[in-house]
Parts: C-alpha cells; sequence; structure tokens
C-alpha cells in the first residue's frame, strides 16, 4: 500500500490535522476533481463530497483542490465527506474565464510549475509573461517547458529568444522521449509540480512520458491552426515511479490575471530599473517627459511590446481592484440594510411586548 507520506504528508501537516481534535477523521490529499465529486488519496481511494457546513463557510477559493490536504470523514465503503481544508502552502490562481470578477484555484501545495509551450505555431514568448507574473504573485518560480523540439522549424533562432528571457527552461521532445530526465530531476523527493499551458502543447503526453505509463488521453491538435481540442477536462495529480507528483491539467484558453499591481514589479523588473531614471517618482511611463521607459523604447533599449505588456497587464489588475473594492462596498451596504433591518425588527418587538 502506498504511504501518505509518499504524497508530501509531513509533520506539519499532522500537527494541523491533530489540532482539529476531529474524531473519526483522517488526512488525505486530493488528487482528483471531477466536479461534482473529489478523489482523495488517503491513502486509498475515497470518492468524497463536501461536507454542507464546509460549503456553507468558504468563499468559492476555499473549497478543496487538487494538491490540498484535507480531513475527511468515511461514511462508506470507498465514500467519504471532505470536513475541512487544510491551510495551504502556495496555490495558482487565475482571474475565472469571462467577465466576473471571481478568483479560481487551478492547484494548491505546489512546488514547481512547469509552464509548457509547443515549439511549433503556438510558440510566443509573449504569453509567457502572464504565467511569470501568475506564479510569481504565488512564490513559485515557473520553469518553461518548450515542448514538440522535433516539429520547430527554426530552433536555433527559437533557442536564441528563448535564452534571452534569462529563465530556467527545458527543451523536449515529449512523443521522443527526449528532455523528460530533465524534468524528472527538479521533482525529486515528495514535490508537487503541475503542468500548465495551452491545450494541445502536449500537457498529457509529457505526463505519461513522466509516468512511464499511458494514463491520460491525448488527441491531435487541429492542423488548420494548431489549437488543441481540450482533450484534457480535470486536473489530477499523478504520483511518479521515482519520487514526487506530477498534476495535469486542462489547456488554459487565456491565463486572466489575478492578483494586485504591486507584484508587477517583480515580473518588470527590467521596467523597474528603467523607472529609477524617471523625472517623477509616480512616473506612468504613458507620455511624461523625461520618463527613462520611454526613451529607452525610443533608442532600442526595450521592446515596445514589453511596455505594452506592463501597460496592459497593469490596467487588467486595477481594473480587477476597483471591481472587488466596489463589490465589497455593495457588500458592507447589503450588509448594514440587513442589520437596520433586524434593529427595526427589534424595536418593533419592544413596541410589541411594550404594548401586550
Ligand atoms: N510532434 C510532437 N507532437 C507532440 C509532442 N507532444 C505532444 N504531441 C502531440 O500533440 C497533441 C496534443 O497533445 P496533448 O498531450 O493531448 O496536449 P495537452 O496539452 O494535454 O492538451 P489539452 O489536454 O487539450 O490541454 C497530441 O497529438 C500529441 O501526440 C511532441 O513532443 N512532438
Ligand atoms: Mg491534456
Ligand atoms: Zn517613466
Amino acid at each position: 500500500m502506498i504511504d501518505l507520506q509518499t504524497y508530501g504528508y509531513n509533520n506539519q501537516i499532522a500537527a494541523a490535522v491533530a489540532g482539529l481534535g476531529l474524531t473519526g477523521c483522517v488526512p488525505g490529499r486530493v488528487v482528483a476533481d471531477y466536479g461534482s465529486y473529489l478523489r482523495v488519496a488517503v491513502p486509498e481511494g475515497y470518492d468524497c463530497e463536501i461536507s454542507g457546513s464546509l460549503m456553507h463557510r468558504s468563499e468559492k477559493y476555499q473549497l478543496p483542490k487538487v494538491g490540498d490536504w484535507v480531513v475527511i470523514q468515511p461514511s462508506d465503503l470507498n465514500k467519504a465527506v471532505v470536513q475541512v481544508v487544510l491551510p495551504r502552502t502556495s496555490e495558482i490562481n487565475r482571474k475565472t474565464a469571462g467577465n466576473s470578477n471571481d478568483r479560481q484555484v487551478l492547484a494548491t501545495n505546489i512546488d514547481i510549475a512547469f509552464v509548457v509551450q509547443a515549439l511549433d505555431l503556438d510558440f510566443n514568448l509573449m504569453r509567457l509573461e502572464r504565467y511569470s507574473y501568475q506564479l510569481r504573485q504565488s512564490h513559485i518560480e515557473p520553469v518553461f517547458i518548450f515542448n514538440k523540439a522535433d516539429k520547430s522549424v527554426d530552433l536555433d533562432a527559437k533557442l536564441h529568444q528563448i535564452e534571452a528571457l534569462g529563465v530556467p527552461y527545458i527543451i523536449t521532445s515529449a512523443i521522443k522521449h527526449e528532455g523528460i530526465d530533465k524534468i524528472k530531476a527538479l521533482i525529486h523527493d515528495s514535490k508537487t509540480a503541475v503542468l500548465l499551458g495551452s491545450s494541445g502543447v502536449g500537457k498529457s503526453t509529457l505526463t505519461n512520458a513522466l509516468l512511464g505509463a499511458y494514463h491520460q488521453k491525448t488527441a491531435a491538435i487541429r492542423e488548420s491552426d494548431s489549437t488543441g481540442r481540450h482533450t484534457t477536462s480535470h486536473r489530477e495529480l499523478f504520483l511518479l515511479p521515482g519520487g514526487g507528483m506530477i498534476i495535469d491539467t486542462p489547456g488554459i484558453r487565456e491565463l486572466q490575471l489575478w492578483g494586485e499591481a504591486e507584484y508587477l514589479d517583480q515580473s518588470f523588473q527590467d521596467i523597474e530599473t528603467l523607472a529609477l531614471g524617471c523625472a517623477f517618482n509616480n512616473c506612468s511611463h504613458v507620455k511624461e517627459a523625461h520618463c527613462a521607459v520611454l526613451a529607452a523604447v525610443a533608442s532600442g533599449n526595450l521592446a515596445s511590446t514589453r511596455l505594452d505588456s506592463y501597460h496592459k497587464f497593469k490596467n487588467e489588475l486595477q481594473t480587477q481592484a476597483f471591481a472587488a473594492a466596489s463589490l465589497s462596498a455593495k457588500h458592507k451596504k447589503q450588509r448594514a440594510r440587513r442589520m437596520r433591518k433586524v434593529i427595526e425588527m427589534d424595536e418593533r418587538l419592544d413596541d410589541y411586548s411594550d404594548l401586550s
């Protein structure tokens, strides 16, 4: 039988569980999320529902996600109810797709995040900036995987561009099993890694290569526009034969940012360093005079696309913060209205008791 320690169970988690003082409950790790139910390893696999009280007292982002340590109450053979989600060491967020201003948690308790891009038509380094920001916000250093090296026509030119980013990366060909050992070397001990990226870049093929077995369904991309078919539909965590874990995830159409504008500095250190030379401390690098960032763009020292991304990210995050603030103001108003109603009701009851 597989030990829970293989999933990363440690003294800290044990202490958190003991501190809850729950009887008849056991700790486990969420290994798959099927939407209507979860699979939790304890270490046997249990199909679990979320308890009504946990559902009631939690915001959506606090509900159990793949990677979470949870405490479950077994109720039936291989059936159980998740009672508590233990504190997370990390979580990967994004803004939910569409117009709502909600946080979606993609995976939790992650040590390494691999952002996968294919070296064929999918290749677009600009897209990686979003992942960099989002992962750094979670204090997770991204490692980029450039897959489908066998399909790249101008590999040397692409390598040159990748090298210029100055970030950790691995070149792979999942179908030829090349570069897989380099990924494995990073997921040692009981580390948890996740594969993120667009549909069709080869996340499930890489998962299978890491597992040395065909676990995850894969499907050919559409040749017309080189886009994937969203083959993987749920997140799932797998134990690797040599130790450590990998989470395969469904393809992301567009990673919409979730977080705070302050964290932008870490992802745009080149711009922040240049900004030290701007005439105004609060220079927005849009049209101010004596702006060192705009000057760098004009002289070719900074790519205009890089500054465009910076402005776009900042706008996105500020719009989100504004929406969150107005929502919380709305909630405050609603709460005040509810309180007023309770007070009025109390006063009416007082009047009534005075009369009777
Ligand atoms: N030539 C080549 N094809 C690859 C490689 N890796 C994956 N593929 C193919 O790319 C297609 C998509 O691979 P998947 O592993 O299903 O992609 P995915 O990222 O899991 O896609 P979603 O589950 O939709 O997010 C499949 O036809 C794979 O065989 C590779 O290294 N080289
Ligand atoms: Mg897949
Ligand atoms: Zn400036």
